[in-house]
């Protein structure tokens, strides 16, 4: 049985959900789990009573222009480093949470130590400003583990920073109690789409690098050939700039916004084929959990991606921007049942296969027991 600390965003995003499956699975196992967040994960659906949530509490004092927020969760870690004295503290992204973890080892008495999991943020914040190249090296180098979810983004990792730690991957996974394709054809009335009708999905957090314009492009190529609805979920910055080109294109009926939604696994049981076309992307979690759910995938070569799908096997993978070949993919897939049936049967035996949360659970352990013997 261990003690573990866990840090992260604790909003929708893949890193968020990651930490908290990760801890909720880790307590099944009998593990003690203090989560220590600004705000109640929202994954965090199961009761256990070896899980512990500590909520990091700011005031605002007049003295200060910023909210230290950042100082607060470093206070918060290294209390409950001592008081529950845990053995890890497995925090998600190097900035600001590595570099928080490290303050809060440094002032508390109890020894810790730190895994700091890369889900390639940090890389695009240093796409951003190189300032924060010395804070984030930082944080990767006195982690005494670093993960990371992909081959490609310890590559990239190392390339931008000069850095010749050892970082370990560790994949992403799924709950595949709650990610399985189910039997729900009655969704698809409800949702005004016809049987005959083929089901496209796309689920980001609608930024920019998730180039939804060329999900739009593609669909719109598609739709001359077949008959078919696009389900968008979830919102973000693009949003409105989405909503604009789907009228421009005439693609308003054919275009279903459903903002963001919580049983993600239902709308890909009634989903044929899921598009994710960003320029940059680490892993790209939704793609394994349409795997899991039965789903093939069209990508781009960006990142990780190809890492998740198995090119002409689970799905295909376009160059970024090449709306055409996705387009002619989707339609191959679309056109052909037989195909489509065995590509959506090997992306449930690749997630099974590589991606399964008892393989991913026990690399982490085996890197939380490698840390813990170093002492
Ligand atoms: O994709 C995002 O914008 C959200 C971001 C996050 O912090 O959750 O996702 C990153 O981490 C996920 C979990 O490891 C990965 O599946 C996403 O690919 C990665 N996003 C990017 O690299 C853009």
């Amino acid at each position: 049985m261990m003690k573990i600390g866990i840090s992260c965003y604790p909003t929708v995003g893949g890193s968020g959900v990651i930490a908290t499956e990760l801890g909720m699975l880790l307590a099944e196992q009998g593990n003690e789990i203090h989560f220590i967040t600004s705000s109640l994960p929202f994954r965090l659906n199961r009761v256990n009573p070896l899980i512990v949530y500590h909520e990091v509490d700011l005031n605002h004092y007049p003295v200060f222009q910023y909210p230290p927020f950042d100082l607060a969760l470093a206070n918060k870690m290294a209390e409950v480093i001592d008081r529950e004295k845990l053995d890890i503290l497995h925090v998600h992204y190097a900035m600001p949470h590595a570099i928080c973890a490290i303050l809060a080892r440094d002032i508390a008495k109890h020894d810790v130590k730190i895994v700091t999991t890369l889900h390639g943020t940090d890389i695009t914040v240093l796409g951003v400003d190189q300032s924060f190249k010395k804070m984030i090296t930082h944080g990767i180098e006195q982690s005494n583990a670093v993960t990371a979810v992909s081959n490609s983004l310890v590559k990239q990792t190392k390339e931008m920073l000069g850095i010749t730690k050892d970082i370990d991957v560790v994949y992403n996974f799924v709950n595949e109690n709650e990610y399985k394709k189910k039997e729900l054809s009655g969704i698809k009335k409800e949702y005004g789409i016809k049987e005959n009708e083929k089901v496209l999905i796309h689920i980001s957090n609608f930024r920019k690098v998730k180039r939804i314009q060329d999900v739009i492009q593609t669909f719109k190529k598609v739709s001359h050939y077949i008959d078919a609805k696009l389900l968008l979920v979830g919102d973000g910055p693009e949003y409105s700039n989405t909503c604009q080109l789907v009228d421009s294109l005439g693609l308003n009926d054919d275009v279903l916004f459903l903002g963001k939604q919580k049983n993600v696994s239902d709308l890909l049981s009634i989903s044929d084929l899921k598009l994710l076309l960003s320029e940059k992307e680490s892993f790209g979690l939704v793609l394994l959990e349409a795997m899991a759910c039965k789903v093939p995938c069209i990508g781009t070569a960006a990142g990780g991606i190809p890492e998740v799908i198995e090119h002409n096997e689970t799905g295909y993978i376009v160059d970024v921007g090449d709306t055409d070949k996705a387009a002619e993919y989707a339609v191959q897939l679309l056109q052909d049942d037989a195909l489509r049936k065995q590509f959506s049967q090997n992306a449930y035996n690749r997630a099974r296969k590589y991606f399964h949360s008892e393989i991913i659970v026990n690399q982490y352990l085996d890197i939380y027991d490698r840390v813990l013997a170093r002492n």
